[in-house]
C-alpha cells in the first residue's frame, strides 16, 4: 500500500483527502485538518487521488489547483459521477491571480477555493463548513436510500388492501416466465370502473374511495385460487392475474366479477349505462413464448378493455 494513503485515525470522524504533489504542503495541510479533529488521507497525484476516492469516499477533498497531472474540474466530475458522492465538496487552493480558475470554481456548487498564501484561519473555517454541508448531504442520501428500500417492501395498496401496482408488475413478470417454462396459458383481466369520474363528481371523492373498497372486496371474493392475484392497477382500475388459466376459465371469472360488482348495487345516478356502478373488462390469454416479455399480455388486455368501453361499457371483451 502506498505510504501516503494511510489514514491517520480510525473511528467515525470525517475524512479529508489532501491532494498535493509536494510532501511539505501535504504535511502542513494535514496538521491543520487533524487539529480540527478530522481524519486525513493523502494523495500525491491525480491517479492516486482517484484511487483513494473510490476506496474511501472522503467527506472533503482539499486540492492544490496547480498539479502536474490533475485538473481539479476533472476530479470534480469524476467525484460527481458517483451517486453517493454527488455532493462531496472540493476545496481548491489557488494562486491569488488565477481569476479564470476562480470564475470556473464559482460555477460548480460543490467547489470552493482559498488563495495562496494560505490564511490558516480562513482555511480552517472553510473546511469545517464544507464538511458540515457534506455530512448533511450524506444523511439525506442515506435517508433517501432507506426510503427507497422501504418502498420496495410495500406491496399492498393502502386504500383497497389488494396488491399494489409494484406487486402486480413483479408477479406478472414471474408468472409470465413460469407459464413460458411450463407452456401453460396465463390470463389477465383488466377492469375499469365505468363513469367513475362522474361518480366522484356526484357523490364526492370519499364516497368514491368507499366504492373502490367495496369493488375490490367483491373482486377478491371471486378470485380465490392461491396463485391468482388481484391488484389495483391504477386509480379506478384493477387487474387480475390468473396463471394456468385458459380463455374459458378467465371469461367465467370476468363474467362473475362484472356481475358481482353490479350486484353490489352502488347507486350511480349519473352513469350512462346503469343506475348502479358497473365495470368494463378486457381479457387476454397467452401461452408465453420463452424469452418474450409480459408487456404483450398487458397491451392485449388493454386493447380489449378499450373495445369493451367503446362497445357501450358494462361488459367484457377479449
Ligand atoms: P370510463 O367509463 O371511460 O372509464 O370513465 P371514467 O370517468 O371512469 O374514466 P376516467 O379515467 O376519465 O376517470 C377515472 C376517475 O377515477 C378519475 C378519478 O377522479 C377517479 N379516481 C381515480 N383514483 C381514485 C381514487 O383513488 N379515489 C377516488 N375517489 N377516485 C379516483
Ligand atoms: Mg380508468
Ligand atoms: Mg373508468
Ligand atoms: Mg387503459
Amino acid at each position: 500500500m502506498i505510504a501516503t494513503m494511510k489514514a491517520t485515525h480510525q473511528g467515525n470522524q470525517s475524512l479529508v483527502l489532501i491532494v498535493d504533489n509536494k510532501e511539505f504542503n501535504r504535511q502542513q495541510l494535514r496538521l491543520l485538518v487533524e487539529q480540527s479533529g478530522y481524519r486525513v488521507v493523502e494523495a500525491k497525484d491525480g491517479t492516486e487521488a482517484m484511487n483513494v476516492f473510490h476506496q474511501l469516499h472522503p467527506d472533503l477533498v482539499l486540492l492544490n489547483a496547480i498539479m502536474p497531472d490533475m485538473d481539479g474540474f476533472e476530479l470534480c466530475s469524476m467525484v460527481q459521477s458517483i451517486e453517493q458522492n454527488k455532493h462531496t465538496p472540493i476545496l481548491m487552493i489557488t494562486e491569488l491571480e488565477d481569476t479564470e480558475l476562480i470564475e470556473r470554481v464559482f460555477q460548480v456548487s460543490t467547489m470552493d477555493y482559498v488563495t495562496k498564501p494560505i490564511n490558516w484561519q480562513v482555511l480552517r473555517q472553510r473546511v469545517r463548513r464544507l464538511i458540515e454541508q457534506s455530512q448533511l448531504h450524506q444523511k439525506l442520501f442515506a435517508a433517501k436510500e432507506e426510503l427507497q428500500r422501504l418502498a420496495t417492501l410495500v406491496t399492498i395498496d393502502f386504500l383497497t388492501q389488494v396488491a399494489n401496482r409494484r406487486r402486480f408488475e413483479e408477479y406478472i413478470d414471474q408468472e409470465w416466465r413460469r407459464m413460458a417454462r411450463l407452456q401453460q396459458p396465463l390470463s389477465l383481466i383488466l377492469l375499469d370502473v365505468d363513469f367513475f369520474k362522474s361518480y366522484n363528481d356526484t357523490y364526492g371523492h370519499q364516497a368514491g374511495d368507499r366504492a373502490l373498497i367495496e369493488i375490490s372486496k367483491a373482486i377478491k371474493n371471486i378470485v380465490q385460487r392461491p396463485a391468482d392475484l388481484v391488484a389495483r392497477y391504477g386509480g379506478e382500475e384493477f387487474a387480475v392475474i390468473l396463471p394456468d388459466t385458459d380463455e374459458l376459465g378467465a371469461t367465467k371469472i370476468a363474467e362473475r366479477i362484472c356481475f358481482a360488482v353490479r350486484r353490489l348495487g352502488i347507486t350511480h345516478s349519473h352513469s350512462q349505462v346503469s343506475s348502479h356502478i358497473t365495470l368494463s373488462a378486457g381479457l387476454s390469454t397467452v401461452i408465453p413464448d420463452p424469452g418474450s416479455n409480459f408487456e404483450e399480455i398487458i397491451t392485449a388486455a388493454d386493447k380489449a378493455l378499450y373495445q369493451a368501453k367503446a362497445a357501450g361499457r358494462d361488459r367484457f371483451r377479449h
